[in-house]
């Protein structure tokens, strides 16, 4: 173990292990963890807690918990709750796979919703009482001030409104963190609500520490263990034609004045595409990038690396195991440059649209006319969830979706008639790209936006299909301003369902 974090003397009587702090928690409460991907979530308390949850059921009770967090975790948290059958309820956002087989069979509840919302929601109450707070921080200062870790998502919040509150102290995590924090305190409920002062991407607005009222630490946990981040995938060559699609597409509108030499903030999704897009930044002559985000990944460090952008926003760090060295090894570099802030501010409608931001997320399907599904496989499956794309998709500048066209090797087209679950609107849609192509949808009506997508972004397998299909909708729709065969439409997603292969 490395040297203590915890200088607080106060709450030296209240240090514990992982299982004492755990038994603290009661069957049916409302527990508010920390943790933003594979990022500063608590990492032994959880894991402990499901143990008990095992033992309890095995013995015949029901302890089940709600569960709430920044977004998704890692196995020790999510993973090993949901195998416990000790969640009764989850949100606001989560992507893992035992979680996702119990949400998906009806064992547990789910509640998906846009990250931004999350913080004011549980300050409206609509989430009930919170009853404890398991928070993980990088240290505890003398004077009881957090030092929050690599995800900060809505800490604030949980330490806020929790009754109780379990800290794990993790050394693992580098002293280094401290400063690269900016906690703004100054959130209101309406109708006391005041403008964000944030204008630039890389301002800091609050305080590099979280508070929290001592009196609630029920527990201090010491843990010295690591995030975890999986690898990305090496480029394929699907995503690098997509990412070269988006940047020609970029240069284009320099050239057309409607963006900057230097774009405007870039927000980035989760998962290899968006990787894959940020890297093909890194080669595109472009400089002095601005990254306000919700996740920092491996392809924008590397832009910052490189000198290619000069500050990232963000409220996590979602980092290889390779990368999170790097970023060990240099962090007095980083934290020139990186801003970490709760993700009611890193995702803040406001300031996405006050700052312009160009948001570019990955998506399941699409429509014929912009219609975007970023969560349901076959419109009843739940994939991981909505997370920020919402936030930023409707609030940005510009709106992007990425997928390759196909999916399942080609059984599935990823352009359909009609999406079979709606997350993004057409409203909230301006570009779409896949390998074939990029759609600009910004200035045209539903049958333009039609012919461009079938025409640029559809795989030419499935091209004459959505032609057929398109061409009756507008002949036999009821109406033609959105033209639809209503009943065809679904079974498009229903021929999948009952053969495996949509060309079938
Ligand atoms: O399933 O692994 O079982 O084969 O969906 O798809 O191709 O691995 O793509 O990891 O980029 O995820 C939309 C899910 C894409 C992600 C989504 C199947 C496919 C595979 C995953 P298998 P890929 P990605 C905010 C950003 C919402 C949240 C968000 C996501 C699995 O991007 O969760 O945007 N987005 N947050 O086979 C059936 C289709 C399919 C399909 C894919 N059409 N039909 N299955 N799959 N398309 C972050 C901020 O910073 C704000």
């Amino acid at each position: 173990m490395s040297r203590s974090r915890m200088h607080d003397t106060r709450l030296l009587s209240r240090r514990m292990s992982a299982a004492d702090a755990a038994a603290l928690i009661a069957p049916g409460t409302s527990v508010a963890m920390s943790g933003f991907t594979g990022s500063g979530y608590p990492k032994a308390v959880p894991f402990a807690l499901a143990e008990r949850i095992e033992a309890a059921n095995r013995a015949g009770e029901d302890f089940r918990i709600k569960v709430m967090t920044g977004a998704s975790t890692a196995p020790e948290l999510d993973g090993a709750l949901a195998k416990a059958e000790g969640i009764e309820l989850r949100l606001p956002y989560q992507s893992d796979p035992e979680a996702r087989k119990r949400i998906n069979d009806g064992r547990m509840h789910y509640i998906d919703m846009h990250l931004s919302h999350v913080a004011q929601h549980a300050w409206f109450g609509f989430f009930g009482k919170i009853d404890t707070a398991v928070v993980e921080v990088s240290a505890v200062g003398e004077d009881g001030a957090l030092v929050p870790s690599t995800s900060i998502g809505n800490n604030k919040t949980w330490l806020d409104l929790a009754d109780k509150v379990i800290l794990e102290v993790n050394a693992w995590q580098p002293e280094g963190l401290d400063g690269m924090h900016d906690i703004y305190y100054g959130t209101r409920l309406p109708p006391h609500r005041q403008p964000i002062p944030l204008t630039r991407p890389e301002q800091r607005i609050g305080e590099p520490w979280l508070q929290v009222d001592p009196d609630k630490i029920v527990a201090v946990v010491e843990t010295d263990s690591p995030d975890r981040n999986t690898p990305f995938k090496p480029l394929d060559e699907d995503s690098k034609r997509i990412a070269g699609h988006l940047i020609d597409f970029f240069k284009h509108e320099v050239r057309q004045g409607r963006l900057p030499a230097n774009l405007l903030p870039l927000q980035s999704g989760v998962g290899n595409i968006a990787n894959a897009v940020l890297a093909g930044l890194g080669e595109s002559g472009f400089t002095d990038l601005a990254g306000f985000t919700e996740v920092i990944q491996d392809g924008m460090l590397e832009l910052i690396d490189a000198g290619i952008m000069r500050s990232a926003s963000a409220t996590a760090l979602s980092l290889s195991p390779d990368a999170n060295l790097r970023f060990k090894q240099r962090i007095d570099f980083y934290r020139e440059r990186v801003v970490m802030r709760p993700q009611e501010i890193s995702n803040h409608p406001e300031l996405v649209r006050r700052l312009g931001c160009i948001a570019m997320n990955g998506m399941i399907e699409a429509d014929l006319y912009g219609n975007i599904n970023s969560t349901h496989i076959m419109g009843s499956r739940i994939q991981n969830g909505i997370g920020g794309s919402g936030d930023f998709a409707r609030n940005g500048y510009l709106s992007v979706f990425l997928t390759p066209s196909v999916a399942k090797g080609g059984a599935i087209s990823c352009i359909v008639p009609m999406v079979s679950h709606v997350d993004h609107t057409e409203h909230d849609v301006s570009i779409l790209v896949t390998e074939h192509g990029l759609a600009d949808l910004r200035g045209l009506a539903p049958r333009q936006r039609a012919q461009l997508v079938i025409e640029r972004c559809a795989h030419p397998d499935y091209r004459d299909a959505l032609r057929d299909y398109f061409e009756r909708a507008s002949r036999d729709s009821y109406g033609k301003h959105t033209p639809h065969l209503l009943a065809e439409a679904l079974s498009w997603h229903q021929r999948f369902v009952e053969t495996g292969d949509m060309r079938g």
